[in-house]
C-alpha cells in the first residue's frame, strides 16, 4: 500500500510527487536572457515507496531528474525517474525491497542480487553523456534529450570500482574529466580509485590508492597538476551495519586527512596531509589551485556533523552550532608538509552548496556563489511559516576583496543550489546569469529564477512558473548548447530514431 501518512518527513515541498511531467513551453514572467541557449538539469529525491525502516534518510529516496531547456526566450520542462535496477523492482513488486541508507543487510532477500543506486545526487554531462550519480554506485547512464534511462555505466567494462563520486571535475582548459571512488572495493573498503578520462569520455587510467580512514568522500577538487581527495569524521562499521542502522557515524575524534595527487603521477606518488579533526568536515569544495609547491583550496568546511540525518559515535546530541560552515583556504605546502588554513568571510556560515563559474575550475578565481538561511532579509512568516533553518539566500562572494552581496526570491521563497550560466563562451569570469528553482511556499508552487550576476542583489529578472511544486533538489547542471547541441524544434520521443 502506498500510504506516506505515517512519514512525517513527506510534508510540505518534502513530500513525494511520484508522477513524471512535461512542459513545453512554459509561462515565463520578465524576459530570459538569450545566453541562456542550453539545458539544465537537476538531480532530486522522489520516495516511490514507504520506506521499509523507520527514519530513512532522504538521501535514501529515488532519483529524479529534471530538464529545463532554454533557447530564445522559450523553455521546455520535463521530469524522469532514474530506472535504476532498483526502480524497476520496486515498482514491479508495488513496494519498497531495499532498506537503510547503504546498509545491504536490511533489503528485502529479492534485492539481494540487485545494485543499491539510486542515481540520486548530481547529474552531469561529460563528451555529450548524461550520467545521474550516487556516490556508492556507478554512474547511470541517460540519454540526454528524453531522460530516457539506458544503463547503469562502467565505461566499457573499465571502471573496477563498485563506487563513483558524484562529484566529478572536468577540467576546462582540457576538457578532461576526473573522478575517484570510494570504498571502491565493497562496503568498508579502504581503497580509492583516481579515474582519468579524456575529452572524449574514454575512461584510460585508474589509480588505486589506500585511504588513511574509511570515511565518507562526498567530493574532490582538481588543479592543473593535482587531485585533492579530503576525508570526513564519517566512518562506519560492520557492527553497525549488522545493527541494521544506516551507514554513516560521526565520530569527533578522526582527524581530517587531504589526500595530494600529481595529475601524472601513480600510487606512490600520493602524500596525505593530516590535520585537526575540526578540518575533517569538507562537503564540497568550491575550487583549488597549484602555485608553486602550494596547492591552494577554498571550501565551505565545518568543525562538526554536517548532517543530524548521521549519529554521534560517541552518543553525543547533534551540535548545531558546529555543523555550521565557515569558508576557509587551505594551503599545502608540498615542500615544507605543512597545511594552513584562513578563515575567507569571518562571521558568515554558508551552506556548503558551494558553485562558481566552473569555467575557472583550476584557475586563480575571485568569485562563488552559496545557498544560505539570512535572517535579515524580508520574511512573511504569515504566508509562507517560520523560515527556520530553510535557504532563502543566495550569495556571491568575492573571494579577492573578502565582501559579499546577497538576494533572494521573494519573502514566501524558498531557494536551491544556484547555478552560474556564462553570458557568453569568452565572457570574464562571473559575468552571466545566476539560475535555480525557489519554492513559493505561500503558492506551494516551484519557480525558476534567473538573477543577473553582475547586478545580483537586485534580484529575479525573469520567473519560470510552473503549476506545481517540485520534488527537492540536491544538485544542478547546466551545459550550453555548444557543448550539447538539440534540436528545439523537434520532439525527440515521437520524432525518428532516439540520440543514443
Ligand atoms: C551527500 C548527499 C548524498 C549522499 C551522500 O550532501 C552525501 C552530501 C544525496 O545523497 O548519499
Ligand atoms: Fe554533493
Amino acid at each position: 500500500m502506498v500510504d506516506f501518512s505515517g512519514d512525517p518527513s513527506a510534508r510540505g515541498f518534502y513530500a513525494p510527487l511520484r508522477f513524471e511531467a512535461d512542459l513545453h513551453d512554459c509561462q515565463v514572467e520578465g524576459t530570459l536572457p538569450a545566453a541562456l541557449d542550453g539545458t539544465f538539469y537537476r538531480s532530486c529525491v522522489d520516495r516511490r515507496y514507504p520506506p521499509r525502516v523507520a527514519n530513512d534518510i532522504p538521501y535514501n529516496a529515488d532519483g529524479a531528474i529534471d530538464m529545463f531547456r532554454f533557447r530564445d526566450g522559450h523553455v521546455d520542462f520535463r521530469s524522469r525517474y532514474v530506472r535504476t535496477p532498483r526502480y524497476v523492482a520496486e515498482r514491479r513488486e508495488r513496494r519498497a525491497l531495499f532498506g537503510a541508507y547503504r546498509n545491504k543487510y536490511t533489503n528485502d532477500p529479492l534485492a539481494t542480487d540487485l545494485s543499491m543506486n539510486t542515481a540520486n545526487t548530481t547529474p552531469i554531462v561529460h563528451a555529450g553523456k548524461l550520467f545521474a550519480m550516487k556516490e556508492s554506485s556507478p554512474p547511470m547512464l541517460l540519454d540526454p534529450h528524453t531522460l530516457r534511462t539506458i544503463e547503469e555505466h562502467d565505461f566499457g567494462g573499465r571502471l573496477g570500482a563498485t563506487s563513483f563520486t558524484a562529484h566529478p571535475k572536468i577540467d576546462p582548459t582540457t576538457g578532461e574529466m576526473i573522478a575517484f571512488s570510494y570504498e571502491a572495493k565493497g562496503d568498508l573498503s579502504d581503497d580509492l580509485a583516481v579515474h582519468f578520462f579524456t575529452p572524449d569520455g574514454t575512461l584510460t587510467r585508474s589509480v588505486w590508492l589506500k585511504c588513511p580512514v574509511v570515511s565518507m568522500m562526498h567530493d574532490f577538487m582538481i588543479t592543473q597538476t593535482h587531485v585533492i581527495l579530503p576525508t570526513t569524521g564519517m566512518v562506519t562499521s560492520e557492527a553497525r551495519l549488522l545493527a541494521g542502522e544506516n551507514h554513516w557515524a560521526y565520530d569527533p575524534a578522526v582527524p581530517g586527512y587531504v589526500g595530494i595527487l600529481p595529475r601524472d603521477g601513480t600510487t606512490q606518488d600520493v602524500r596525505w596531509f593530516q590535520g585537526p579533526p575540526d578540518r575533517a568536515m569538507l562537503i564540497h569544495a568550491t575550487n583549488a589551485r597549484t602555485e608553486g609547491n602550494k596547492v591552494i583550496l577554498d571550501a565551505p568546511v565545518a568543525r562538526g556533523n554536517f548532517n543530524p540525518q548521521f549519529p554521534n559515535a560517541d552518543g553525543s546530541p547533534f551540535d548545531h552550532e558546529a555543523r555550521k560552515n565557515t569558508v576557509r583556504r587551505w594551503t599545502f605546502d608540498l615542500a615544507t608538509g605543512a597545511w594552513d588554513e584562513e578563515i575567507l568571510f569571518p562571521g558568515v556560515t554558508p551552506t556548503s552548496f558551494t558553485r562558481m563559474d566552473d569555467r575557472f575550475i583550476t584557475k586563480a578565481f575571485r568569485w562563488s556563489f552559496n545557498l544560505l538561511t539570512d535572517t535579515a532579509l524580508p520574511w512573511d512568516e504569515a504566508r509562507a511559516g517560520p523560515l527556520g533553518s530553510q535557504w532563502n539566500a543566495w550569495y556571491r562572494f568575492d573571494h579577492l576583496h573578502g565582501t559579499y552581496e546577497k538576494c533572494s526570491a521573494g519573502p514566501t521563497h524558498t531557494l536551491l543550489e544556484p547555478q552560474f550560466v556564462p553570458r557568453g563562451a569568452d565572457a570574464p569570469e562571473g559575468d552571466g546569469y545566476v539560475i535555480g528553482v525557489a519554492n513559493n511556499l505561500a503558492t506551494m508552487a516551484s519557480e525558476l529564477v534567473v538573477v543577473d550576476a553582475v547586478d545580483f542583489a537586485a534580484g529575479p529578472i525573469a520567473r519560470v512558473k510552473l503549476p506545481f511544486r517540485l520534488h527537492m533538489q540536491v544538485h544542478g547542471w547546466w551545459v550550453s548548447s555548444a557543448d550539447l547541441p538539440f534540436d528545439f524544434g523537434r520532439d525527440y520521443d515521437y520524432d525518428g530514431p532516439q540520440y543514443l
